[in-house]
């Protein structure tokens, strides 16, 4: 009798177990909470001054003010999240715009392969255009049903959760299209160009 309780219990948890290990990308470990990893200072930008902006190969750029990005179209996203330091966190939960709605609002030049992510502070990261569209990307300023903490980007990040999470830029400020690839911060430091968790794709040559 007992010992049928002690064996269902087992086997319930390797279940559990199992599902979690099949979203755990090689090499990373499970967290629990969320650290915070930044290059420099967190900047604090007045929301009376701040703005995002899609600029660059688009036909005419397009910018908006705090209160206007608020306004635009949101969702909530729930994504498990990779860094390339090797903690893995999963059903993190977000609120934010997807890039496929900012994008609606330009036209972009047949040229445009590219996106430049920038963020006050100076951070830039790249990602080829495939890799920001169709539902992959989005801007988030709320996490866990709050404005989303300095520390970790806010007021607004980038968040891509297909690729280790040096590409959410966090304190963005626009995306920048452009043809021919150009290398961001992490990435011109030997950080991988591209970045998939699944192919390990950590550093330059992985
Ligand atoms: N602007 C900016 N964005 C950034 C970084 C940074 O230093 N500056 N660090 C990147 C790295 S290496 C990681 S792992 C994640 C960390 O996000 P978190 O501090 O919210 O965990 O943000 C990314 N985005
Ligand atoms: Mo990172």
């Amino acid at each position: 009798m007992s010992e049928r309780f002690v064996t269902r219990g087992f086997v319930g948890k390797r279940q559990d177990a199992g599902t979690a290990a099949n979203r755990i990308p090689p090499g990373q470990h499970l967290v629990k909470d969320f650290p915070v990893l930044s290059a420099g200072p967190t900047p604090r930008t007045d929301l009376r001054r701040w703005s995002f902006r899609i600029e660059g190969l688009v036909k005419e750029p397009a910018q908006w003010t705090w209160d206007e990005f608020g306004k635009l179209p949101a969702q909530e996203f729930v994504k498990d999240i990779s860094c390339v330091t090797k903690w893995t966190k999963l059903d993190t939960r977000w609120r934010g715009v997807s890039a496929d709605v900012l994008l609606e609002h330009v036209e972009l030049d047949g040229r445009a392969r590219f996106v430049v992510a920038f963020s006050d502070g100076g951070y830039t990261t790249n990602l080829p255009l495939p890799d920001v569209i169709n539902g992959q990307a989005f801007v988030a300023y709320e996490y866990d049903g709050k404005p989303l903490a300095p520390e970790h980007g806010g007021p607004a990040r980038l968040v891509v959760p297909h690729l280790y999470f040096w590409k959410s830029a966090k304190w963005v400020r626009g995306l920048r299209l452009i043809e021919r690839d150009e290398p961001g911060f992490w990435e011109s430091l030997g950080y991988n160009n591209h970045g998939d968790p699944w192919k390990e794709e950590r550093y330059s040559g992985d």
